[in-house]
């Protein structure tokens, strides 16, 4: 069965961003939040980032100024590896039928993560690509922001320029550093072609891994909080180290095993995975350079 209309198609092509209500059963939702509200009041006792990834890094990344009074656990590295319940909606949800209809048939997982702005933290997420962070032979790629609360326009919505993911691919070093975020130039004068991605609980925003966006800190008194997955087309190949390898990078989730490679012409510079827990500590470096 269609998930997606002629229309729908067309606008994620075009503007390079979609939202789709009721991405995932009202069951899988409430999971999703039980388990995340679990980890949040396991953060109250850690006043450092905590747990372990495959290569090494902290699982779960605390925003400076957490306390157990008010916890601002931000980030869950590749949630899949310890939870059933995130594991499932990575490889079961309607989210995953949406992308295989966009750049399937065949689609594979690239990486997880979990994004929170809780309530009184100053989380915010600088402008960036993804691609940037990710080469890939071909960038038939989607990031899945999977709402997980309501997104309002108080909470830090993910803002977006539509259209921008048809190019260019903008430079995420400055300094000599990998920063992963762009040069505030890059957004200069273009104020009034930013949109605000809101929805309801269950919504998923599917983004266009060229596109270019960002997010400011939550102002209200509700967590905002995503469950971000990346799926990439079957014959895609990686082209440099995966930023949150797991044990689950590259299972493929929908299709079959084609054997093929597919190019697309592009050019831009190799990232650096983030020496610190996540890509937040890599943004704020920035503000040194
Ligand atoms: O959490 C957000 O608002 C955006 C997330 C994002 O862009 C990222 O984690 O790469």
């Amino acid at each position: 069965m269609a998930q997606l209309s002629e229309e729908q198609k067309e606008q994620f092509w075009r503007d390079g961003v979609l939202v789709v209500e009721d991405a995932v059963t009202a069951e899988e939702l409430a999971d999703l939040r039980r388990v995340f509200a679990e980890w949040v009041e396991e953060s109250r006792a850690h006043s450092e980032d905590y747990g372990e990834t495959l290569d090494g890094r902290p699982r779960f990344d605390l925003q400076p100024g957490h306390s157990a009074e008010v916890p601002g656990l931000r980030r869950v590295q590749s949630p899949e590896e310890v939870s059933e319940v995130f594991a499932h909606t990575m490889r079961n949800a309607r989210t995953v039928d949406l992308c295989a209809e966009l750049i399937g048939p065949g689609v594979r997982f690239h990486h997880g993560k979990v994004n929170s702005k809780l309530p009184s933290t100053a989380t915010k997420v600088k402008w960036h690509q993804d691609f940037p962070f990710e080469p890939m032979t071909n960038d038939d790629m989607i990031t899945c922001l999977l709402f997980i609360d309501d997104v309002t326009l108080d909470n830090g919505p993910l803002e977006v320029i539509p259209g921008s993911h048809k190019g260019p691919l903008y430079s995420h070093w400055h300094g000599g550093r990998f920063t992963g975020a762009v040069a505030d130039e890059v957004l200069a004068g273009r104020e009034g072609e930013i949109v605000k991605c809101t929805g309801k609980a269950g919504s998923v925003c599917l983004m266009h891994a060229c596109l270019l966006h960002g997010s400011a800190p939550n102002l209200s008194n509700d967590p905002r909080t995503l469950y971000i997955a990346t799926y990439y087309a079957e014959d895609a190949i990686e082209l440099s180290p995966n930023h949150l390898p797991s044990t689950l990078t590259h299972e493929l989730v929908r299709g079959e095993v084609s054997g093929r490679v597919r190019c697309s012409a592009y050019q831009m510079e190799l990232p650096e995975v983030p020496e610190g827990t996540s890509f937040f500590a890599q943004q704020e470096s920035a503000e040194n350079v």
